[in-house]
């Protein structure tokens, strides 16, 4: 599967952009059709029902999943890497030279007992929290968090972040993960609908909550980063799967399999060849006054 629907595709407006560089993300609403909905929460309850079985993926002790690699867990999830509502925002963000170098899969049902406390607040990255010297740091990726069940009120397993905090390299907080400590001031729970999208910066602080009501929680993330940086999800065997025929150059790009694979395609020295330039370019989106949109 390619697109299930495909509405023109159009740059993020200046208000959000604005919005996005004040809080550091964007609830989207209305990103998938119904029929999108199903698509997606259906092969993710397929995966998760799989996991629970012997010789699956393996639930957490709480019986939830988080499963890396959305796309090759399960190809039927490739419409998500680029779908235009959505996939406006990565490429007005960061250009034509990105990759998904890491994406999720995520189911939590209920949670019946009280968990021990754990600090979940992070920044995406990994090292780069510890390597790049500046402050603040540079966004470098940003990411789409598809919500497929219904977050609409907390409690539910929200999506927590600290609105404005992605300019901020360091969150106080306690000695080690399992220290209890408050939530930061000021830290929000983002409601949700099926089918809406949170775009976030990943140096956003963030973090997931405990699922303590009756409805499952069901997601996918995928983070976009320059083609520069090295992936972390696993796609090498995807071009020795029967689905991927029906995956588009863009969608092949995004899961890392575009132009020659060489350091300098990677690097963005052959834009001819990369099938996000060529798309943006056929549809007179390269503004040139966004510099990752430069040639
Ligand atoms: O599952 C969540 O709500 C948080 C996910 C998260 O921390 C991440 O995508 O980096």
């Amino acid at each position: 599967m390619t697109q299930v629907e495909a509405p023109a595709w159009t740059p993020m407006t200046a208000d959000e952009r604005a919005r996005f560089d004040r809080d550091g993300f964007l609830v989207v609403p209305g990103v998938l059709s119904p029929s999108e909905i199903d698509i997606a929460r259906g092969a993710i309850l397929g995966a998760f029902e799989r996991a629970a079985q012997p010789g699956g993926h393996g639930l957490s002790a709480t019986g939830s999943l988080h499963q890396l690699s959305a796309v090759t867990t399960l190809p039927e999830l490739a419409f998500l890497l680029d779908h235009p509502v959505a996939f406006r925002y990565i490429w007005s963000l960061l250009g034509w030279n990105v990759h998904v170098y890491h994406s999720h899969i995520d189911v939590h049902p209920q949670i019946h007992e009280k968990q021990k406390d754990w600090w979940h607040w992070h920044q995406d990255g990994g090292r780069q929290n510890r390597e790049i010297e500046t402050d603040p740091r540079p966004m470098m990726s940003v990411k789409l968090a598809y919500w497929l069940s219904d977050v609409s009120e907390p409690g539910r397993g929200n999506f927590t972040v600290l609105p404005g905090s992605h300019k901020t390299n360091w969150l106080p907080g306690p000695p080690t993960r399992g220290v209890p400590w408050p939530q930061p001031e000021g830290a929000i729970q983002i409601t949700a609908n099926p089918g809406d999208v949170v775009v976030f910066d990943r140096r956003l602080w963030h973090a997931r909550s405990d699922n303590y009501s009756p409805i499952t929680r069901v997601g996918a993330f995928f983070g976009y980063t320059y083609r520069w940086i090295a992936g972390r999800d696993e796609t090498a065997d995807l071009p020795n799967r029967p689905e991927w025929a029906g995956f588009s150059g863009v969608q092949r790009q995004l899961l890392g399999h575009a132009g020659d694979g060489s350091g300098d395609h990677a690097w963005g020295h052959f834009p001819q060849t990369t099938p996000l330039y060529g798309v943006l370019r056929e549809q007179g989106l390269l503004d040139s006054s966004i510099p990752a949109l430069i040639p």
